[in-house]
């Protein structure tokens, strides 16, 4: 299909159902100046994630991961949504029954006013204690001091899911049950390529939903879904709304 009548094609599916869900990746962030993580100058590519987002890399030197994490948050507090996350946001109140799934941590779902955005992988902004059941919000850029340290006398750890770890199931089970009750299901700015998140698409088309997905390249799933829209999100979700 054209990508002009693909899009018209999905702004008429977007008008005629009751019930869409939305899962973003890395890619709606890119616009924003947010790096992604596998792309050419994708964070991986600096930094081995084995090294900086596992619970082993913490426990093994909490200073350097929480370096990693203070100097990605002095980048996420300089940036602000693009046109991308006000499409989002603007789309859900359109539509009747909408959910929007992120496992970026960035926080720029909020800021560009979506109300709940399921959170699968976390917050930068928030951190917890690594021995009692403080979790808390810190805005601050940078940290001081680096590592943060709970009134407990404890080490604070991102609130982040890192690899080897589970998801929060309450927020994993509402999104689970977004993508089987779902009509429709986005896919946008996501390699597809951690779990359980990329999950979620197929899961979604096998209890009956189309499944769109809005990348700037071929990804992991491009294969599976009914219509693929290249291109930036900043550019295509707004005219997905026109
Ligand atoms: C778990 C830390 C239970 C947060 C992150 C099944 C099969 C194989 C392996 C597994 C499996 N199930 C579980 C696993 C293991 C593992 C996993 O998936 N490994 C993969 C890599 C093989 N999963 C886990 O460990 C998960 N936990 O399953 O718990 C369990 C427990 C123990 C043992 C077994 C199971 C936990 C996963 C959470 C990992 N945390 N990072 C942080 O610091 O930020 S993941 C990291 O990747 C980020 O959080 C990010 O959210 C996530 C996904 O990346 P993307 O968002 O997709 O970003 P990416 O850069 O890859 O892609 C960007 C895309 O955007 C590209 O496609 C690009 O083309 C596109 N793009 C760019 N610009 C634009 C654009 N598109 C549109 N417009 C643009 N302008
Ligand atoms: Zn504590």
């Amino acid at each position: 299909m054209h990508t002009e009548q693909a899009i018209s094609t999905v702004r008429d599916w977007i008008q005629d159902h009751e019930r869409v869900a939305v899962l973003t990746g890395a890619g709606i962030s890119a616009e924003s100046g947010v790096p992604t993580f596998r792309g050419p100058e994708g964070l991986w590519r600096q930094y081995r994630a084995e090294d900086l987002a596992t619970p082993e890399a913490f426990a093994r030197d909490p200073e350097l991961v929480w370096e990693w994490y203070d100097w990605r948050r002095s980048i996420v507090a300089e940036t602000k949504p693009n046109p991308g996350h006000l499409a989002l946001a603007e789309m859900e109140r359109l539509v009747n029954n909408f959910t929007l799934i992120t496992q970026n941590v960035d926080g720029l779902h909020d800021v560009a006013g979506s109300a709940h955005p399921l959170k699968l992988h976390g917050d930068i902004w928030e951190m917890r204690c690594t021995r009692c059941s403080n979790q808390l919000v810190n805005r601050e850029v940078p940290l001081n001091p680096l590592p943060p340290m709970c009134d407990c006398g404890s080490m604070l750890r991102p609130n982040i899911v890192w690899f080897g770890e589970s998801l929060p199931p309450l927020v994993l089970d509402q999104a689970w049950a977004a993508a089987e009750h779902a009509e429709l299901f986005l896919v946008i700015g996501t390699s597809a390529l951690v779990h359980p998140a990329a999950s979620l698409p197929l899961v979604a088309q096998r209890s009956g939903a189309k499944v769109v997905e809005v990348n700037l390249e071929p990804t992991a799933i491009t294969d599976q879904v009914d219509v693929s829209l290249m291109g930036p999100s900043g550019e295509i979700l707004p005219q997905l709304l026109a």
